[in-house]
């Protein structure tokens, strides 16, 4: 039998496209591809980046401090962002035009105040799971493929987790957009990712595959 394979679409959600809080340029555009994605695959988890408002990664809850600096907290740098994704609000919810139809699983991270959560996976701590890692092994899942946002926090994140996990792991790069806090940024995260072993392809060697198949 076929390997199985899931999709996990990583934070589609309207605070990091446009006109959200903490938008990601081109975010929107990865809506089409990503529903066109879903179909191709045996199980499709969406995460959700899913903060309380009081939560660590938020500079408006260190008084002393601004957007896009960088603190230490447990030995951890932590860049801080706008208010973003917070618990059932609008900008926490998925893209409208994301197809919600084929989600076998949903993942809320980021929702311990105290520690933020980059990867799907786990906190950056490495301290506690999401469960995301056990689901995919109960349901036989050997391989994994990331598509979403950003690609250089959570999907460089979870896609690093997925290798440690023994998943193997293929980032769909025409189907993430990057935050590029600093330029450079997007380039180094895709350089991490594919020295970390998980393997760079597009929507279309997915996309045409499928296509292949279905005349055969
Ligand atoms: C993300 C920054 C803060 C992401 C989440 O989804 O990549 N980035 N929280
Ligand atoms: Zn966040």
């Amino acid at each position: 039998m076929a390997k199985k394979k899931a999709l996990i679409m990583v934070d589609l959600q309207n605070d990091f496209c446009q006109g959200g809080r903490l938008a990601v340029p081109g975010a929107d555009e990865i809506m089409p591809l990503a529903n066109r994605l879903q179909p191709l695959f045996d199980l499709v988890i969406a995460t959700q980046d899913w903060h309380p408002k009081d939560h660590m990664s938020f500079a408006s809850n260190h008084p002393r401090y601004a957007v896009g600096d960088v603190i230490v907290v447990n030995n951890i740098p932590q860049v801080l962002w706008p208010d973003h994704c917070v618990q059932n609000t609008k900008g926490a919810e998925f893209h409208p035009l994301l197809g919600l139809r084929h989600i076998d699983k949903i993942i809320h991270k980021g929702i311990d105040r105290h520690i933020d959560s980059y990867s799907a996976f786990y906190d950056n701590a490495h301290l506690r799971s999401t469960g995301l890692g056990e689901y995919l092994r109960s349901q036989g899942v050997e391989e994994v493929y990331l598509l979403g946002l950003a690609t250089d926090y959570c999907v460089k994140y979870s896609s690093l987790d997925a290798i440690y996990l023994g998943f193997k792991v293929y980032v769909i790069h025409d189907a993430c957009r990057g935050v590029e806090l600093k330029p450079g940024d997007i380039a180094a995260a895709i350089k991490e990712i594919k020295e970390s072993g998980a393997i760079l392809v597009s929507s279309q060697d997915i996309l045409g595959e499928d296509k292949k198949t279905a005349v055969l």
